[in-house]
This record gives structure tokens, sequence and C-alpha cells, in this order.
């Protein structure tokens, strides 16, 4: 059993493990496509690279549409803008702050619903009583790359005649039922974070299959400009830079290895997590398509006698910087907990989620000896949860 840092101060890793760390496919192949966009001198503004990764995209996901963005977040307030949403939109509270931060930032109000515990997205049994007069749409995550009930909400959005969006940042490369994610709803956003599983270092991707809302999207992504001089709609800046197109191909280029990367470290995760009382590990589809970016657990602090943030606490001494995504909640982060200070009466779930999920780190910079030592750690902390709680408590 390998001694803990919480215990004797000597970590495990000489450097942080962080969760996020960028995945590059080709260093060479990029750089090689950064000097052509010098040598064009053609920067920006929907440039050959840009339109090249916007083809591919759409081909990958067979969308009649992709619109490349600056990021995802600009994507969500561009599509949610020219979708037509106001009032008041359904969302979880179990998402990035961006999803709700898209709204909010447009005087719309998202109204958080509940989560399934199971699969962590939106628990469409729990969707129709925030429905009010005021509600226009329902915009979903597909959180972890996990597909939400698609069908589920379909259903709902069409009887109670609301939109229909999906906010699908972390879910480039998953499919549900077999057709991939990007042509759901009335449109769906994805990220290129550099966190991402695919990375333009900033960046993001808006899919339709709705040729007007498309054109509409367009528009606004580069001030509402229809051609020189004319301007026809209000619109912002929201384009995509070459140089991120072409970090944005490589990493295209290089999917499939970035995919069998993460696959490999997740069922690394998988076989050393197994038996390991107290601690769940957020299982994939095999059947779909995934990226498997995120490697997920859940801690049970009846059976590990540890809570989650003391187990983070172990994995941090000993430089695992393992994240509590996304604690805790929207909705008590600003200025959501103070607009809606009772918001977490209906949010059950999604608090009791918030409160046991770790995500730890994966990608290409993880070994699966990496994987194991890290399995390692959180075996001996459980196995000694008396001492580390007694080490913990001297610390603060
Ligand atoms: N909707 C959803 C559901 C999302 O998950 C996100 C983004 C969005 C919308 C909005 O998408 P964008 O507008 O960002 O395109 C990160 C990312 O910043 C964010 O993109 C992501 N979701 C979210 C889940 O995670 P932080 O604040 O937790 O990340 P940060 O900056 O602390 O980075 C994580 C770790 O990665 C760091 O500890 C160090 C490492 N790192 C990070 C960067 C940027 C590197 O090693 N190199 C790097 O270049 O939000």
């Amino acid at each position: 059993m390998p001694e803990l840092a919480i215990l004797t101060g000597s970590p495990a890793f000489t450097h942080p493990l962080h969760v996020g760390r960028p995945n590059i496919a080709n260093q060479e192949r990029f750089l090689e496509r950064t000097g052509q966009i010098l040598d064009r001198n053609w920067l920006t503004n929907n440039g050959p690279l840009v339109q090249e990764f916007e083809q591919r995209i759409a081909a990958i996901l067979a969308v009649k549409h992709c619109i490349c963005v600056c990021n995802a977040t600009i994507g969500l307030e561009i599509a949610i803008r020219a979708a037509g949403l106001k009032g008041e939109v359904i969302v979880p509270s179990y998402t990035f702050v961006a999803t709700a931060h898209a709204l909010q930032w447009q005087e719309i109000t998202p109204v958080f619903a509940d989560i399934d515990p199971a699969t962590h997205t939106l628990d469409p049994t729990r969707i129709e009583r925030h429905i009010t007069p005021r509600t226009t749409a329902i915009l979903g995550t597909h959180v972890w790359g996990r597909p939400c009930p698609v069908e589920s909400l379909v259903e709902i959005a069409q009887r109670r005649g609301l939109k229909l969006m999906f906010d699908a940042a972390p879910a480039f490369g998953c499919s549900h039922r077999g057709r991939m994610i990007g042509g759901f709803g009335l449109a769906e956003v994805f990220s290129f974070h550099a966190t991402k599983f695919l990375n333009s270092f900033e960046g993001g991707a808006i899919t339709t299959n709705d040729d007007e809302l498309a054109a509409k999207i367009r528009l606004m992504t580069n001030f509402g400009f229809s051609g020189y001089d004319n301007v026809i709609y209000i619109g912002t800046n929201g384009k995509m830079t070459e140089v991120s197109a072409a970090m944005g191909l490589t990493n295209l280029e290089g999917i499939e290895d970035l995919v069998a990367v993460n696959r490999r470290n997740y069922e690394a995760y998988r076989a050393c997590l197994t038996g390991i009382p107290g601690v769940a590990l957020m299982l994939y589809d095999i059947a779909e398509r995934g990226n498997y970016q995120y490697v997920v657990v859940e801690v049970n602090e009846a059976a590990a006698g540890l809570t989650r943030d003391e187990l983070v606490k172990v994995l941090h001494a000993e430089n695992v910087l393992a994240r509590k995504y996304f604690w805790p909640g929207c909705h008590r982060m600003e200025p959501y907990r103070s607009l809606y200070p009772y918001a977490g009466m209906f949010l059950p779930e999604t608090e009791r989620v918030a409160a046991r999920v770790i995500v730890l780190p994966t990608g290409q910079t993880i070994t699966v000896e990496i994987v194991s030592t890290i399995c390692g750690i959180i075996r001996a902390a459980f196995a000694q949860s008396a001492a580390v709680r007694a080490a913990l408590s001297q610390r603060t």
C-alpha cells in the first residue's frame, strides 16, 4: 500500500497532474499550417482553414451546417439569440456555469431543473413543473459527453410548444442511438477550449440542420454584415481565427488516437477502481461512440469513510489535481444564488451529485502506470480513513 502524502508529507508525483491538460495531436503539422497562414497573410474573417474545419465537422457529424466560433460561450449566446429564445428557459444547474450565463447575459431567466442521478443529465420527469407562460425553450447539456434523453425532451418540447437546444460543449465525437451529437434539437453548440477533448486553443462550433437559423447565426457571428457596408442584423464578433482552425484541424486528424488514449485510461481506471468500496466510476455506453474525456467518480462517504472533499484534499496533497465539476451547481453561484435563493429545494439530485463527484486526470499526458498509482492512493486513503481524517483535521 502506498504511503500517503497527507500522512508522510511526500507526494506520489513531483509535478501536478491536471484535469484538462490539452491534447495536441501533431505539433509539426500544426506549425506547418501556421506557417501557411502567415504566408497567406489571411488571419481571420472566414479564412480557408475555418471553412475547411467547418466542412469537416459538418461531414463527421452529418449535419447541414457548422459555424465555427471563438468559444462555446459566445456560440451559445449567438445560437440562443438567433433561435429567438426569451423569457424563461429550462436548463440544468448541474452544468458549467456558461450554460446559465449565456441566457442571463441576454436577460433571459435560466430556470434550473433537476438531473437524473444515473446519467447526470436533465431528468425529463422534472421539467414540466417548471414550465410557465413565459417559458420558451429547454436547453439541455450533454454532461460528460453523455447524451441527454433526447427523445423525451423532444416529446415535451413539441407537446408544450417549446424550442429545444443543446449545450454539447463536452460532446464532440459522441453519438446517441448511433447518430452523432450535433444534429439534435434546433441547434447544438460544441466547445473546443484548450481543456476539451478536441481543442483549437479557444473555439467552438454551432451545428444545425435549419437553413434559416444557420444563415442568421452566420450573420450574427460577424456583426450582422451581409456584405460590404451592409448590416442587416444585430450581431457580435464570434469569429474563429485561422490559427485556431489550424489547431482544430490538426487535432481532428488525430482524433482516433486521442479517443484511443482516453479509452485506454478509462479502462485502466475501471479495472483499478473495481472492488474499492465507496467509489463508483461513471460508465460510458460502449455501444455508442464516445470521447471518454472525463473520468468521473462518485464518492459514497458511508462506504468510503471519507467525504468527497476529504478525498480531493488527499489527492491534491499527492499532486493529483482532481476537480469537483460542477460543484456547487449553477444555482449556488452568483447571480443565481441571490436571484433564486430557494432553487435548491427543487434540485435534490443536483445537490447530491455535485457533492459526490470527482473528475480524475486523463488524456495524452496520463499513462496506465499513473492511473494505477492514482487508484492506489484512493484505495490507501479509504483503508486508512480514520488516520487521514485525523491528519486533515489537524491541518485546518
Ligand atoms: N458549456 C459547458 C457544458 C462547458 O463545459 C463549457 C466549458 C462551456 C459551456 C463553455 O465553453 P468555452 O466558452 O470555454 O468554449 C474549464 C474550461 O475553461 C471550460 O472550457 C470547460 N467548459 C470547463 C468544464 O472547464 P476551468 O476553469 O475548470 O478550467 P481551467 O482553466 O482551470 O483548466 C483546467 C486545468 O487544465 C488547469 O488546472 C490546468 C490545465 N490547463 C488549462 C489550460 C487552459 C493546461 O494545462 N493548459 C491550458 O492551456 O474551466
